[in-house]
């Protein structure tokens, strides 16, 4: 299918300013002539643009010919309908990236024909031009925001259609388990009647298996995607801040001595075997009158509930009772795995350091010292061991990172699981055709086969500026 848009489409597709250069592109049926409007080449040569090849660049000035003012010099790259980004023509101008330059052609380019893009209209012109699928206009977005390696290779897996084809693939078995059970109705005189309806049977088990394995993948997908989050929580002066500072390897919190230093809730992103974890220190726990201190520690909890994982630090020389008494709290109020962490084994000596990894033995302490750098790395260790037995390293061929995707999976797991038991139950035919059918139509959503307008809209809308 191929959409045919009246308009066309510009906007800055770099970051806006400070850029060594930067891309604005124009999109649609006047694309060309809007470029030709407002670039010139070096002999000053009427069309241009338009004289240009397909996928060639031509160097050159924007002019504003009203003024006969110089914008800026540049390379213009032409690519014509139907091999571009959107499936139209598409000119993109490679100009300085200084936010006044780029904002003046801009500017001047709206003058002459063309109008802002929308966030994403770029991508979903190439969607709708039946360039790419719905997942794939997703993975474009995954792309841009990917922070690590992993994060990077599912979204250009998703991106060159693996995901989609393994859909198109079920969806067409789908209709051939219709096709055949449909038969099996139509004509009970055949013998062969309950072969059949048997052997659609076992391919909608297959399609069911291959399904749930898919799903199953998104644990691994979130956390590849969105982060694994970790918040370092304790009492008061226990060497949290330190700790955040040590395992982003350079000082971001403030650490002082003085009980109650952090207030506010500090990020930062690692990455660890290329998995983005997003840790957060948060100011130390307890009751306190200080206003400022308060607010502190309510957004301390907010942060420990919304946590993935909760890095609970001990000092050593602490008050054994009072931190196993809120560890416990912790364990017991919130749905969090917590490691451990004991700090400044190096103020204490063999036998307190004995004494300590007993009592807290229910939570498998790390004995760590900040201030001599000791037993950091089986921090790192431990995340690995979570990130394993989460499944985060499998290397499986799709990889479902979208919460839209999970959750029309889910739905058309439940449709074919329907579809089973009202075989199994000798429920009507058309019962068991139905729940084929919206099976396939949960699918279709993902690739955006079939999918309502609106939806598409959202989808698109949640996209940069320019993309
Ligand atoms: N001896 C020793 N001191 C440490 C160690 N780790 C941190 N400290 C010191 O402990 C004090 C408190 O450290 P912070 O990292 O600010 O502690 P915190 O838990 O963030 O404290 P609040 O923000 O007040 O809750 C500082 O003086 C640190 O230098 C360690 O391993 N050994
Ligand atoms: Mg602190």
């Amino acid at each position: 299918m191929m959409q045919y848009y009246e308009d066309t489409i510009a906007a800055i597709s770099t970051m806006s300013g400070g850029g060594g250069i930067g891309i604005i592109r124009i999109s649609g049926i006047n694309a060309i002539d809007v470029a030709d409007k407002i670039f010139v080449d070096t002999k000053r040569a009427a069309d241009s643009v338009a004289r240009m090849s397909t996928h060639t660049i031509k160097y050159g000035y924007i002019i504003n010919h009203e003024t006969n003012q110089i914008l800026d010099e540049c390379l213009v790259s032409l690519m014509r309908a139907p091999k571009s980004y959107t499936k139209e023509d598409v000119v993109e101008i490679n100009c300085h990236g200084g936010y006044a330059v780029m904002h003046s052609i801009l500017a001047l380019i709206y003058k002459n024909g063309a109008r802002p893009a929308e966030p994403g209209e770029f991508t979903k012109r190439a969607f709708l031009n039946g360039r790419i699928a719905l997942s794939g206009a997703e993975a474009v977005m995954d792309l841009i925001n990917a922070k690590t390696s992993e994060a990077h290779k599912a979204a250009i897996s998703q991106l060159s259609g693996r995901l989609d084809n393994e859909l198109n693939d079920i969806c067409e078995k789908l209709s051939l388990c219709l096709a055949q059970i449909e038969v099996a109705i139509d004509y009970p005189e055949y013998e062969m009647e309950e072969d059949t309806a048997q052997e659609a049977m076992n391919t909608l088990e297959r399609i069911e298996e291959q399904l749930k394995k898919m799903s199953a993948t998104y644990s691994r997908g979130k956390i590849i995607k969105d982060g694994f989050k970790v918040a370092i929580a304790g009492k008061p002066n226990a060497g949290k801040s330190s700790l955040l500072n040590v395992l982003y390897g350079s000082d971001r919190a403030i650490v002082t001595n003085i009980p109650g230093t952090t207030r506010d809730i500090i990020e930062v992103n690692i990455d660890v075997d290329g998995i983005p974890i997003i840790i957060t220190d948060t100011a130390g726990l307890r009751e306190t009158q200080d206003i400022v201190e308060k607010i502190g520690v309510d957004r301390s909890y907010i942060a420990i509930s919304d946590s993935d994982l909760i890095l609970y630090v001990i000092d050593a020389q602490g008050n054994t009772e009072e931190e196993k008494e809120l560890l416990f709290e912790i364990s017991q109020r919130y749905n969090v795995p917590i490691m451990t962490i004991i700090n400044k084994t190096d103020l204490i000596d063999k036998k307190r350091e004995t004494e300590l990894f007993e009592v807290f033995s229910q939570y498998e302490p790390i004995m760590i010292s900040i201030l001599s750098n000791q037993g950091i790395e089986e921090i790192f260790n431990r995340l690995r061991r979570i990130f394993t037995e989460k499944g985060v390293y499998m290397n499986t061929e799709n990889i479902i990172t979208n919460e839209r995707h999970k959750k029309l999976l889910d739905s058309s797991i439940e449709a074919i699981t329907k579809a089973k038991e009202s075989y199994k139950n000798n429920m009507p035919i058309d019962c068991i055709s139905y729940d084929i059918w919206e099976c396939g139509k949960y699918l279709e959503k993902i690739t955006g086969k079939s999918i309502e307008a609106d939806v598409v809209e959202t989808i698109f809308s949640q996209f940069c500026l320019g993309k």
